[in-house]
């Protein structure tokens, strides 16, 4: 029997998905200079209500966590007043979406909250914010026990918020060479405390944040999205693999509503994963609902679903160029291309 991936889906007792297929999280700057979500984004998310879930742009925790021009907030109630207006607007149309909960440690750049950049270790990267390249990057400051403390603490808080939001659910950022990703990587993280040098210690982070907020909401609304190969604002290290064969077990005991693949081209194949790529680790390594992601046709998501590789599939920029892209796939009609110039603006 083949999978429909456009059949209802029941991810755990508190969700019943109307089918597999997610929007992913995408970046599109276009919060308010408050941070604040705006009534085209509104209408923008309620127009893919039709996706099984949607999964909201990076939101940032708190001021320090930004690293990039009017990307939304969760941390101040116009915020949470903001996005209650986007969560009943795709609820209205009978969607649901989690938040995706963001800091961008070493990434993150003063301009925007004139403090300290923390990240695990004093290492910067090289280059400059994306949209203001004026903007360089500094070299971080090395996160102090109190300042782990906070961070953990202001992820359950922003969960929290979400819920407030109204929003079915979160997913923690732990992809893509952000905050939680800085931990899990050597190229990173050369800290010689209990967040550094063994796979155990470099998996606590991660593991804290995740037990806050499941704390905070329940480990049904809880998800988590990882790059196990480094491939964005991160070198690959060897020794990276060791952190996440660590760390999926112990997420696995947790219970989480799905682990999510932080990837552009998932067909990508990572010399520190044995030459595994990330969905093919990550479904070797966890038993928790995975979401496949990076570069799938509707078509090939339906064959890798079908051949047991992933659970649902996470679709970022064709959903970006077809907000109808679910009734086009259900119909057989042809899909816009997506372009880069389609960024700048919401439709
Ligand atoms: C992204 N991606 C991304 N990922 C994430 O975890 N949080 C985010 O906010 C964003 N923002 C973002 C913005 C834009 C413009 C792009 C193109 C991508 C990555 C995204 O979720 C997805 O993993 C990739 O786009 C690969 O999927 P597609 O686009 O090939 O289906
Ligand atoms: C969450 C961050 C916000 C901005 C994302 C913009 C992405 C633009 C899309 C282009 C693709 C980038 C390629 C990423 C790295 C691939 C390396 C192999």
């Amino acid at each position: 029997m083949t999978t429909d991936l456009l059949a209802p889906y029941t991810l755990n007792d508190s969700l019943e998905l109307k089918n597999r297929v997610l929007m992913a999280p995408l970046t599109r700057c276009m919060a308010d200079d408050n941070l604040v979500p705006t009534q085209d984004m509104v209408e923008y998310y309620a127009r893919r209500a039709d996706a099984g879930l949607i999964i909201s742009e990076a939101t940032i925790i708190r001021p320090d966590a930004q690293g990039y021009p009017n990307t939304p907030g969760l941390f101040t109630s116009e915020q949470i007043q903001g996005w209650k207006k986007v969560t009943d607007a795709v609820h209205a149309n009978g969607g649901k979406m989690f938040a995706q909960l963001w800091h961008v440690g070493r990434v993150a750049h003063p301009h925007f909250f004139g403090g300290d950049v923390l990240a695990p270790s004093a290492i910067g990267v090289e280059g400059s914010v994306p949209r203001m390249r004026e903007l360089t990057y500094i070299t971080p400051k090395a996160a102090t026990k109190d300042d782990i403390n906070s961070l953990i603490a202001d992820f359950a808080k922003a969960a929290e918020n979400a819920i407030e939001a109204g929003f079915d659910g979160v997913e923690i950022h732990g992809a893509n060479g952000y905050l939680i990703d800085q931990f899990l990587h050597y190229a990173a993280n050369e800290r010689t405390d209990e967040y550094g040098q063994t796979p155990k210690n470099m998996a606590r982070f991660a593991i804290e944040v995740t037990d806050a907020v499941i704390n905070a909401v329940g480990n049904e609304r809880t998800a988590i999205r990882l790059s196990p190969g480094a491939y964005f604002n991160m070198e690959e290290d060897k020794r990276d693999k060791a952190v996440f064969d660590y760390l999926l077990p112990q997420l696995d005991a947790k219970k989480l509503a799905y682990i999510h693949g932080g990837i552009f081209d998932d067909s990508t194949q990572f010399d520190s994963l044995e030459g595994k790529t990330t969905s093919q680790y990550l479904r070797a390594n966890t038993k928790t609902t995975l979401v496949g992601v990076g570069s799938y046709s509707f078509d090939d998501a339906k064959q890798a679903i079908n051949n047991d590789k992933f659970d649902l599939i996470a679709i970022g920029r064709p959903f970006i160029a077809n907000p109808d892209y679910i009734s086009k796939v259900a119909n057989n009609e042809e899909l816009v291309a997506y372009s880069d110039e389609m960024l700048a603006k919401l439709f």
